[in-house]
């Protein structure tokens, strides 16, 4: 059997419907993580399918084949709090959720995939009693130097059976982009209702598929994110599991997230008119029809082609090109457009885990930030362009020196 079958699915994570319509390919490439050592340039690179289905039943839009978790996220290279917007969104998100649910000082807050324990400081530094669960070693170290404890795991529902059974029942449950990342996604609903507090919050935020089809952000599609939800497909999965979703608030961060609260179906928790709304908003995108998918094929195709003429014109004219931001995205753009070291000579990137690496697929040499002033070069390919504000400001003196920059999404656009 291929490895494009070995991992290819046949149901839906959701409904188990095997109608999945299939609507973009973006090709075999190496998964979006998987930074190089020099001495690993000439090694084998495992390349794996990336492609997006819709159950045409429950309209939940999916990765056509599921690699393996041990395989993406066992070392993890990817730390939120080397972003100004990052800190300055989780800070917030904490805030609110302390204004609104008003957890007491004895109550317990856990975050799923909680990385290197960046949204739980803001709890904790306010007296909260913090606990993160995260599979990555390396980031659960970093955590609890930062005095987060963190439970080094994936998060299943035998793992919350077992909290359970010793009395953790925390009064909130955060989840941020972690969840589009689980395959067995009602193990983790089974697992949501035995941890939470009776009148527990669950708060799970996640990119928004109406901005990713809105916004043309094709690159934000990658091997770790299996799901890409809009509201009625999760409405349909929290209610298998005697959950439902009350409210919701839209954030900008990531390309476009959505932040969903949940609760038990018979707690205190109501319904918003907001929630409301947004559904309404749904139905009219025809998010039930292959209609939006296709359209956004067809336009992610013109995008890439059009990148793609901008940069070889750049080179043509004897200018020089770098990327920055050395992000799981930035890869995904890079090898679809199969831009490599030919186009981009190398990417500036501030965390020091990717410095002096490679960019899987395309070998592209990673340097840290200060390159860029040093070396001064004419254009640059913003591959974390979810960070441009942070990132234009910090360069506002290369910009005024005449460095420009190039936007993929939504559409290319020199600045
Ligand atoms: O779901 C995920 C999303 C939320 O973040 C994770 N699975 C993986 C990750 O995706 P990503 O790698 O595309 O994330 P970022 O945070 O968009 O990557 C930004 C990159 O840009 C980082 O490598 C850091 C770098 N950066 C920089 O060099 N200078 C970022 C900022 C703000 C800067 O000023």
């Amino acid at each position: 059997m291929s490895q494009s079958d070995q991992y290819k699915i046949k149901n839906c994570r959701i409904c188990k419907s095997d109608k999945l319509f299939p609507f973009l390919d973006l090709g075999a490439m190496p998964v979006p993580n998987g930074f190089l050592k020099k001495e690993a340039l000439n090694e084998d690179e495992p390349r794996y399918p990336l492609a997006t289905c819709v159950c045409e039943s429950c309209w939940l839009v999916q990765l056509t084949h599921v690699i393996p978790p041990e395989q993406m996220f066992s070392n993890y290279l990817y730390i939120p709090s080397t972003s100004s917007t990052m800190l300055d969104h989780f800070n917030t998100l904490a805030l609110k959720v302390i204004e609104r649910f008003r957890p007491r000082v004895d109550d317990l807050i856990i975050d799923i995939g909680s990385n290197d324990g960046t949204l739980l400081n803001f709890f904790r530094k306010r007296g909260l009693s913090v606990l993160g669960i995260d599979p990555a070693n390396n980031l659960a170290q970093l955590a609890r130097m930062k005095g987060v404890n963190t439970i080094n795991s994936l998060f299943t529902a035998s793992l919350a059976k077992e909290m359970a059974s010793k009395g953790v029942r925390p009064k909130v449950i955060t989840a941020t982009n972690v969840i589009a990342h689980i395959h067995d996604i009602h193990d983790m609903c089974e697992g949501i209702k035995t941890l939470l507090a009776e009148e527990g919050v669950f708060v799970m935020e996640f990119p928004y598929l109406v901005d990713l089809l809105q916004s043309n952000e094709f690159d934000t599609i990658y091997h770790e994110h299996l799901s890409y939800f809009s509201l009625s497909p999760l409405i349909s999965l929290f209610d298998q599991h005697g959950l439902m979703i009350f409210d919701l608030f839209r954030s900008s961060v990531h390309g476009g997230s959505i932040r969903v609260f949940v609760g038990r179906k018979n707690s205190i928790h109501k319904i918003s008119i907001a929630l409301e709304k947004q559904l309404e908003d749904e139905k009219n995108l025809n998010l039930d029809s292959r209609k939006p998918y296709q359209e956004f094929a067809e336009r992610v195709a013109i995008n890439i082609n059009q990148l793609s003429e901008v940069l070889r014109g750049i080179k043509a004219e004897g200018k020089r090109i770098i990327g920055y931001g050395a992000s799981a995205k930035g890869n995904v753009l890079l090898n679809y457009g199969r831009i490599s070291n030919d186009l981009i000579e190398y990417i500036v990137d501030s965390i020091s885990y990717k410095q002096w690496m490679y960019t899987p697929g395309t070998h592209i040499p990673i340097y840290p930030e200060e390159k860029l002033e040093q070396d001064n070069p004419d254009y640059v390919l913003l591959m974390a362009w979810n960070f441009k504000d942070e990132i234009l400001k910090k360069q506002a003196k290369f910009r005024e020196a005449g460095g420009r920059f190039i936007l993929p999404v939504p559409q290319v656009q020199i600045i």
